[in-house]
């Protein structure tokens, strides 16, 4: 094919066109990256795109030229009545390379990043959680091991050849029955397992948890609400929010009277901690690595998780050798620009450090907020514009 057939044929013309929109991609993402900090990066971001271009040009170039060499060599071969290159040997050579690198490549994941993937697990759940995690990734990675040697080891060894014909296998019900039966059966081992360790972790029956937490979500953090020394949580409602009630507390409910407002996440160790999780805009994800928790926060629908935390924070900042260790709460869906920055701290503490600290926290209920609510106690002199918008109360 000369350069003109290749420039023209549709192949390479649909891969540019792949090419190009994923160019254009790329920058449009670096665009929104990049947008806060204007122009300073423009120049950078420029020379990334044009580099790729460039690097893909030029790795594109080198097989074409290794390709025309190879296929120059082998008409050179046959035109002097030789035999020419042995295709189908070196192919099986590739695929045993393939095998090797790979395996290589594989083993390398799993030690290097593999490590890198959890942490030790710091809730009396999390244990069961590992031993199924584990459970999982041994048995697919015989299968992994197995099908990839089978795959490429029977694609080198029985390579195409002269001195052998290839064996025509139409049918074989045994081979078919195995491998429907062995899969499904693992299948279900792992699902039935999963199910058993989810019902366990989630223990509806006793959802009562030592502690009662709300934990909402919205664009670009999260919301932490604590009882109060009545240990209840007052109701909420949507409708009720505004700029100073960002949670709509209901507050016909007295039990809202005392919650407080947090910052960090105080929990004590080894209490069952309830989290009620609730989000406001779109759907955010509670996620806490450490105590193997993650579950969605859906708006309009709450939901819950209740877990016990094992290590202290100080505990874990001696083992981990960081005196700066935190756990941290994230949100685990990308649910906007701001997402990688949407998490909290979650600091674990004894019992008398979380009486002291849960001591010092502001009542959810601020002055600002009493007098916004018409509270008895709250100065007469109410703007006309912030009383119209208590109107909604009333509902
Ligand atoms: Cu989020």
């Amino acid at each position: 094919m000369g350069f003109k057939q290749l420039i023209n044929s549709k192949k390479t013309l649909s891969l540019f066109a792949a090419f190009v929109l994923f160019g254009t991609n790329r920058l449009m993402a670096q665009a929104t990256a990049a947008a806060d900090t204007a122009t300073a990066d423009k120049g950078a971001m420029w020379t990334g795109v044009a580099y790729y271009v460039l690097l893909f040009f030029v790795a594109s170039l080198c097989v074409a030229i290794l390709g025309k060499i190879l296929r120059v060599y082998d008409l050179t071969q046959k035109m002097q009545g030789k035999k020419g290159l042995n295709w189908n040997g070196i192919m099986g050579i590739c695929c045993a390379i393939f095998l090797i690198t790979g395996m290589y490549g594989a083993y390398w994941s799993l030690t290097v990043q593999g490590s890198m993937s959890l942490p030790e697990a710091a809730s009396a759940h999390g244990g069961a959680i590992d031993s199924m995690f584990t459970t999982t990734t041994i048995l697919t990675l015989i299968v992994f091991v197995i099908t990839q040697i089978c795959l490429f080891g029977f694609a080198f060894v029985y390579r195409g050849s002269d001195k052998r014909k290839a064996y025509f296998l139409p049918h074989n019900n045994t081979i078919e029955k195995i491998w429907t039966i062995v899969p499904a059966t693992v299948l279900t081992i792992l699902v039935v397992f999963g199910f058993f360790t989810w019902q366990k972790v989630m223990n509806s029956t006793e959802a009562k948890g030592d502690i009662n937490i709300d934990v909402t979500g919205h664009q670009f953090s999260w919301e932490l609400r604590y009882p109060g020394t009545d240990g209840k949580l007052g109701s909420t409602n949507f409708r009720l929010t505004t700029a100073l009630n960002k949670l709509g507390v209901n507050f016909k409910d007295r039990n809202s009277f005392d919650d407080l407002s947090a910052d960090t996440l105080v929990i004590p160790v080894n209490k069952s901690i309830r989290i009620n999780i609730h989000a406001q805009d779109v759907i955010h994800s509670v996620y806490m690595p450490h105590f193997r928790v993650q579950l969605n926060a859906v708006p309009g629908l709450p939901t819950f998780f209740k877990f016990t935390p094992t290590i202290l924070t100080s505990e874990m900042r001696r083992k981990t050798d960081d005196p700066k260790f935190e756990y941290l709460l994230y949100c685990n869906k990308i649910c906007g620009t701001g997402h990688y920055n949407m998490q909290k701290v979650v600091r674990v503490v004894t019992q008398a450090e979380y009486q002291d600290w849960i001591a010092k926290q502001k009542p959810y209920l601020s002055e600002p907020l009493k007098k916004e609510l018409h509270f008895a106690d709250a100065k007469p002199s109410i703007p006309v514009q912030a009383a119209s918008n208590t109107l909604a109360l009333n509902n």
